[in-house]
Protein backbone atom coordinates (compact mmCIF):
# COMPACT_ATOMS: atom_id res chain seq x y z
CA UNK A 1 0.00 0.00 0.00
CA UNK A 2 2.62 2.11 0.68
CA UNK A 3 4.14 2.89 -2.95
CA UNK A 4 0.40 4.12 -3.62
CA UNK A 5 1.00 7.06 -1.23
CA UNK A 6 0.94 10.23 -3.05
CA UNK A 7 4.71 11.73 -2.56
CA UNK A 8 5.90 14.85 -2.90
CA UNK A 9 9.47 15.85 -2.51
CA UNK A 10 10.06 19.41 -0.77
CA UNK A 11 13.53 21.12 0.29
CA UNK A 12 13.98 20.18 3.76
CA UNK A 13 16.04 23.46 5.00
CA UNK A 14 16.69 26.61 2.64
CA UNK A 15 15.39 29.30 0.98
CA UNK A 16 12.30 27.00 -0.75
CA UNK A 17 11.29 25.25 2.41
CA UNK A 18 9.17 27.79 3.94
CA UNK A 19 7.06 29.34 1.24
CA UNK A 20 6.99 25.50 0.04
CA UNK A 21 5.39 24.30 3.07
CA UNK A 22 3.08 27.51 2.95
CA UNK A 23 1.75 26.41 -0.39
CA UNK A 24 1.03 22.79 0.87
CA UNK A 25 -0.67 23.83 4.14
CA UNK A 26 -2.77 26.43 2.17
CA UNK A 27 -3.67 23.05 0.11
CA UNK A 28 -4.79 21.52 3.45
CA UNK A 29 -2.54 19.51 3.62
CA UNK A 30 -1.32 18.61 7.79
CA UNK A 31 2.08 18.36 7.79
CA UNK A 32 3.30 16.65 10.77
CA UNK A 33 6.61 18.23 11.00
CA UNK A 34 8.68 16.43 13.20
CA UNK A 35 12.47 18.18 13.09
CA UNK A 36 14.94 15.94 10.99
CA UNK A 37 12.88 12.86 10.02
CA UNK A 38 13.33 12.39 6.14
CA UNK A 39 9.47 11.85 5.53
CA UNK A 40 7.03 14.25 7.23
CA UNK A 41 3.55 12.21 7.29
CA UNK A 42 0.16 14.43 5.91
CA UNK A 43 -2.21 13.71 8.51
CA UNK A 44 -5.51 14.40 6.45
CA UNK A 45 -4.58 12.90 3.40
CA UNK A 46 -2.39 10.26 1.61
CA UNK A 47 0.65 11.97 1.28
CA UNK A 48 4.14 11.12 2.37
CA UNK A 49 6.65 14.62 2.57
CA UNK A 50 10.40 13.83 1.44
CA UNK A 51 12.51 16.54 3.20
CA UNK A 52 15.32 16.57 1.04
CA UNK A 53 18.15 18.94 -0.34
CA UNK A 54 17.13 20.86 -3.32
CA UNK A 55 19.29 19.40 -5.83
CA UNK A 56 18.48 16.03 -4.95
CA UNK A 57 14.62 17.00 -5.97
CA UNK A 58 14.87 16.49 -9.85
CA UNK A 59 16.77 13.51 -9.96
CA UNK A 60 13.61 11.85 -7.44
CA UNK A 61 11.15 12.96 -9.97
CA UNK A 62 13.37 11.72 -12.99
CA UNK A 63 14.09 8.46 -11.51
CA UNK A 64 10.38 7.94 -10.53
CA UNK A 65 10.86 8.23 -6.95
CA UNK A 66 8.21 10.62 -6.03
CA UNK A 67 5.10 12.29 -7.28
CA UNK A 68 5.63 15.76 -7.08
CA UNK A 69 8.41 17.99 -6.28
CA UNK A 70 8.95 21.89 -5.74
CA UNK A 71 12.35 23.05 -7.04
CA UNK A 72 14.58 26.22 -8.51
CA UNK A 73 14.30 25.95 -12.40
CA UNK A 74 17.84 26.69 -12.48
CA UNK A 75 18.46 23.58 -10.70
CA UNK A 76 16.15 21.64 -12.40
CA UNK A 77 17.94 22.93 -15.36
CA UNK A 78 21.14 22.26 -14.34
CA UNK A 79 20.15 18.63 -13.67
CA UNK A 80 18.66 17.95 -16.51
CA UNK A 81 22.05 19.01 -18.85
CA UNK A 82 23.92 17.09 -16.15
CA UNK A 83 21.94 13.82 -16.69
CA UNK A 84 21.44 14.26 -20.30
CA UNK A 85 25.48 13.65 -20.49
CA UNK A 86 25.17 10.55 -18.62
CA UNK A 87 22.45 8.85 -20.80
CA UNK A 88 20.24 8.79 -17.53
CA UNK A 89 16.43 9.79 -17.59
CA UNK A 90 15.41 13.47 -17.77
CA UNK A 91 11.48 13.46 -17.77
CA UNK A 92 9.51 15.67 -16.38
CA UNK A 93 6.05 17.31 -16.36
CA UNK A 94 5.69 21.05 -15.71
CA UNK A 95 2.96 21.32 -13.32
CA UNK A 96 2.69 25.04 -12.25
CA UNK A 97 5.72 28.02 -12.29
CA UNK A 98 5.16 29.22 -8.49
CA UNK A 99 5.76 32.72 -7.18
CA UNK A 100 8.20 32.72 -5.07
CA UNK A 101 12.33 31.46 -5.06
CA UNK A 102 13.08 33.90 -7.81
CA UNK A 103 16.53 34.77 -8.73
CA UNK A 104 18.95 34.79 -11.94
CA UNK A 105 22.46 33.19 -12.37
CA UNK A 106 24.36 35.75 -13.71
CA UNK A 107 28.00 36.63 -14.70
CA UNK A 108 30.04 38.71 -12.24
CA UNK A 109 33.46 40.15 -12.02
CA UNK A 110 35.78 42.86 -9.85
CA UNK A 111 34.10 45.90 -9.51
CA UNK A 112 37.08 47.17 -10.64
CA UNK A 113 37.43 45.82 -13.87
CA UNK A 114 36.38 47.29 -17.02
CA UNK A 115 33.40 45.14 -18.62
CA UNK A 116 33.94 44.86 -22.60
CA UNK A 117 31.13 41.97 -22.83
CA UNK A 118 30.49 38.30 -22.59
CA UNK A 119 33.96 38.05 -25.34
CA UNK A 120 36.29 39.32 -22.54
CA UNK A 121 35.83 36.24 -20.73
CA UNK A 122 37.43 34.22 -23.81
CA UNK A 123 40.34 31.45 -21.76
CA UNK A 124 39.41 32.94 -18.53
CA UNK A 125 38.79 30.76 -15.30
CA UNK A 126 34.86 31.12 -13.69
CA UNK A 127 33.86 29.76 -10.59
CA UNK A 128 29.87 28.51 -10.29
CA UNK A 129 28.12 25.49 -8.88
CA UNK A 130 26.02 25.75 -12.10
CA UNK A 131 28.68 24.69 -14.77
CA UNK A 132 26.58 23.15 -17.49
CA UNK A 133 23.85 26.33 -17.71
CA UNK A 134 27.24 28.72 -17.47
CA UNK A 135 28.71 26.31 -20.40
CA UNK A 136 25.17 26.42 -22.38
CA UNK A 137 25.45 30.08 -22.08
CA UNK A 138 28.59 30.70 -23.23
CA UNK A 139 29.06 28.00 -25.39
CA UNK A 140 26.07 29.91 -27.53
CA UNK A 141 28.19 33.35 -27.10
CA UNK A 142 30.94 31.27 -28.90
CA UNK A 143 33.04 32.06 -25.58
CA UNK A 144 35.74 29.32 -24.45
CA UNK A 145 36.71 29.32 -20.39
CA UNK A 146 37.99 27.50 -17.92
CA UNK A 147 35.14 26.02 -14.78
CA UNK A 148 36.27 26.09 -11.40
CA UNK A 149 33.59 23.89 -9.80
CA UNK A 150 32.59 25.24 -6.13
CA UNK A 151 29.46 24.11 -4.38
CA UNK A 152 29.52 27.01 -1.87
CA UNK A 153 31.85 30.34 -1.64
CA UNK A 154 31.72 31.52 -5.13
CA UNK A 155 31.45 35.13 -4.41
CA UNK A 156 35.19 34.70 -2.87
CA UNK A 157 36.85 32.86 -5.80
CA UNK A 158 38.34 36.22 -7.36
CA UNK A 159 39.45 37.59 -4.29
CA UNK A 160 40.96 34.18 -3.02
CA UNK A 161 42.50 34.21 -6.83
CA UNK A 162 40.89 31.14 -7.58
CA UNK A 163 38.79 32.47 -10.29
CA UNK A 164 38.87 35.50 -12.80
CA UNK A 165 35.02 35.66 -12.75
CA UNK A 166 32.08 34.09 -11.29
CA UNK A 167 28.50 32.71 -12.51
CA UNK A 168 26.41 32.15 -9.53
CA UNK A 169 22.74 32.91 -7.99
CA UNK A 170 21.64 36.75 -7.41
CA UNK A 171 18.77 37.96 -5.71
CA UNK A 172 18.92 41.28 -3.99
CA UNK A 173 22.77 41.74 -5.14
CA UNK A 174 23.84 42.28 -1.76
CA UNK A 175 26.46 39.44 -1.50
CA UNK A 176 28.27 40.11 -5.34
CA UNK A 177 28.90 44.32 -3.42
CA UNK A 178 30.12 42.76 -0.29
CA UNK A 179 32.41 41.02 -1.60
CA UNK A 180 33.49 43.13 -4.27
CA UNK A 181 32.26 42.09 -7.68
CA UNK A 182 29.30 43.47 -10.14
CA UNK A 183 26.94 41.65 -11.57
CA UNK A 184 27.70 41.96 -15.37
CA UNK A 185 24.93 39.44 -17.18
CA UNK A 186 22.14 37.34 -16.87
CA UNK A 187 22.55 33.91 -17.94
CA UNK A 188 19.19 31.95 -16.36
CA UNK A 189 16.34 33.64 -14.72
CA UNK A 190 14.81 31.11 -12.36
CA UNK A 191 11.73 30.79 -10.00
CA UNK A 192 10.52 27.87 -8.36
CA UNK A 193 8.46 25.36 -9.95
CA UNK A 194 5.93 22.34 -9.12
CA UNK A 195 7.07 19.26 -11.24
CA UNK A 196 5.46 15.52 -11.50
CA UNK A 197 7.28 12.96 -12.85
CA UNK A 198 6.40 11.62 -16.45
CA UNK A 199 4.27 8.60 -15.98
CA UNK A 200 0.70 8.03 -15.74
CA UNK A 201 -0.12 8.07 -11.97
CA UNK A 202 -2.23 5.52 -10.45
CA UNK A 203 -6.20 6.83 -10.18
CA UNK A 204 -6.29 6.72 -6.45
CA UNK A 205 -2.97 9.41 -6.59
CA UNK A 206 -4.32 10.93 -9.96
CA UNK A 207 -7.36 12.19 -8.15
CA UNK A 208 -4.96 12.91 -5.29
CA UNK A 209 -3.28 14.94 -8.02
CA UNK A 210 -6.45 16.85 -9.39
CA UNK A 211 -7.56 17.74 -6.01
CA UNK A 212 -4.35 19.75 -5.31
CA UNK A 213 -4.15 21.51 -8.46
CA UNK A 214 -7.88 22.87 -8.28
CA UNK A 215 -6.51 24.34 -4.86
CA UNK A 216 -3.22 25.62 -6.48
CA UNK A 217 -5.65 27.05 -8.93
CA UNK A 218 -7.70 28.47 -6.72
CA UNK A 219 -4.85 30.62 -5.12
CA UNK A 220 -3.08 31.87 -7.83
CA UNK A 221 -6.51 33.13 -9.26
CA UNK A 222 -7.18 34.67 -5.62
CA UNK A 223 -3.94 36.32 -5.33
CA UNK A 224 -4.10 37.52 -9.04
O1 LIG B 1 20.86 22.49 1.43
P1 LIG B 1 20.30 22.64 0.07
O2 LIG B 1 21.17 22.07 -1.01
O3 LIG B 1 18.88 22.17 0.00
O4 LIG B 1 20.20 24.23 -0.16
P2 LIG B 1 21.10 25.22 -1.03
O5 LIG B 1 22.01 25.93 -0.09
O6 LIG B 1 21.66 24.56 -2.23
O7 LIG B 1 20.00 26.21 -1.62
P3 LIG B 1 19.34 27.56 -1.06
O8 LIG B 1 18.40 27.26 0.04
O9 LIG B 1 20.37 28.62 -0.85
O10 LIG B 1 18.53 27.97 -2.38
C1 LIG B 1 17.53 27.15 -2.88
C2 LIG B 1 16.98 27.78 -4.15
O11 LIG B 1 16.46 29.09 -3.85
C3 LIG B 1 17.98 28.04 -5.26
O12 LIG B 1 18.29 26.90 -6.02
C4 LIG B 1 17.24 29.08 -6.08
O13 LIG B 1 16.31 28.47 -6.93
C5 LIG B 1 16.49 29.89 -5.03
N1 LIG B 1 17.12 31.20 -4.71
C6 LIG B 1 16.48 32.39 -4.77
C7 LIG B 1 18.37 31.44 -4.30
C8 LIG B 1 18.49 32.81 -4.13
N2 LIG B 1 17.30 33.38 -4.43
C9 LIG B 1 19.76 33.37 -3.67
N3 LIG B 1 19.87 34.59 -3.54
N4 LIG B 1 19.41 30.61 -4.03
C10 LIG B 1 20.56 31.13 -3.56
N5 LIG B 1 20.78 32.46 -3.38
C11 LIG B 1 22.12 32.84 -2.82
C12 LIG B 1 23.20 33.06 -3.86
O14 LIG B 1 23.81 31.83 -4.19
C13 LIG B 1 24.16 34.01 -3.14
O15 LIG B 1 25.00 33.31 -2.26
O16 LIG B 1 22.04 34.04 -2.10
C14 LIG B 1 23.20 34.83 -2.33
C15 LIG B 1 22.86 36.05 -3.13
O17 LIG B 1 21.76 36.71 -2.61
P4 LIG B 1 21.69 38.31 -2.71
O18 LIG B 1 20.32 38.66 -2.24
O19 LIG B 1 22.76 38.84 -1.83
O20 LIG B 1 21.89 38.68 -4.17
ZN1 LIG C 1 21.38 22.75 -2.90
Amino acid sequence: MSTKKFRIAMQKKGRLSVETTELLESCGLKINKREDRLIAHVENMEIDILRVRDDDIPGLIMDHVVDWGVVGENVLEETTLERQQEGLPVGYNLVRKLDFGGCRLSLAIPVEQEWKGVQSLEGLKIATTYPNLTKRYLDQQGVNFKTVLLTGSVEVAPRAGLADAICDLVSSGATLEANGLKEVQVVYRSKAVLIQRDQELYPEKQAIADTLIRRIDGMIQAHG
